[in-house]
């Protein structure tokens, strides 16, 4: 059985990746693609566990390699129990965030090593990587005034808006070094324009398969 495509989304905050994220899925299933939808940190319950651990507000100091290790350590129990078993029975996988969000949180905004990270994914994804990664791009402002506009700030959410200017930067970087990995959606425009770009992506990636 043919291997299934595995397409990540990524992004700054509030970018509209849930929203899109149920766009690509109806889009997908329509066409008749066996698709798995989960997302990072989190898609078993462990790794939910683990989101909840990184994801929630403390007074005590999160520890940057603490919380690097902790991402990959959810991503192991994710890519194990849920990513590699559909792509093996040759379905798609759509992931909200993978690994380009630790190079962007965790490298670009908290300015952990990059070889370090490298390391990480070498070790726990072996040569596994997307085909395909939807990047939504923002200005950081109009990001988080749309984030905002939800419930109370996780952790992230509350960090400095310099925080978010070096992850976008992180992102842009990673197209930049690999364009051919990515496709980078200007989501500053309506949701219909977005979901446009989005459509055009999908169908590129249709017929290639
Ligand atoms: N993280 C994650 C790391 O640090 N390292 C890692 O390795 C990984 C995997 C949680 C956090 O984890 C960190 C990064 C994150 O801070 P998350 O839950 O995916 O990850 O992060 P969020 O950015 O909070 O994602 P959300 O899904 O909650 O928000 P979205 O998807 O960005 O935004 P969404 O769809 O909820 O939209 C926000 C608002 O904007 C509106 C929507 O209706 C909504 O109200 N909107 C638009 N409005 C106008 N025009 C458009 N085009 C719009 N699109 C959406």
């Amino acid at each position: 059985m043919a291997r299934g495509k595995f397409i990540t989304l990524e992004g700054t905050e509030g970018v509209g990746k849930t929203t899109n994220r149920q766009y690509i899925q109806n889009y997908l299933e329509a066409k008749g693609i066996p698709l798995c939808v989960t997302r990072e940190p989190g898609g078993t319950p462990l790794a939910e566990e683990v989101r909840e651990l990184l994801l929630s507000k403390r007074d005590e100091t999160v520890d940057e390699q603490a919380e690097l290790l902790l991402v990959f350590a959810a991503r192991a129990q994710h890519l194990n129990q849920v990513i590699v078993p559909a792509l093996e029975r040759g379905e798609w996988v759509l992931c909200d965030r993978f690994t380009d969000a630790t190079y962007a949180y965790q490298g670009a905004g908290r300015g952990l090593s990059l070889s370090t990270i490298e390391t990480l994914e070498q070790l726990v994804q072996g040569d596994l990587r997307p085909d395909l990664t939807i990047v939504l791009d923002i200005d950081v402002e109009t990001g988080l005034a749309r984030a905002g506009q939800r419930a109370a700030l996780d952790r992230f959410e509350s960090e400095a808006v310099e925080f978010f200017h070096r992850v976008r930067a992180g992102y842009q970087q990673r197209v930049a070094a690999n364009p051919s990995q990515y496709a980078v959606v200007d989501a500053g425009q309506s949701l219909e324009d977005v979901q446009q770009d989005i459509k055009s992506v999908l169908d590129g990636l249709l017929s290639a398969s």
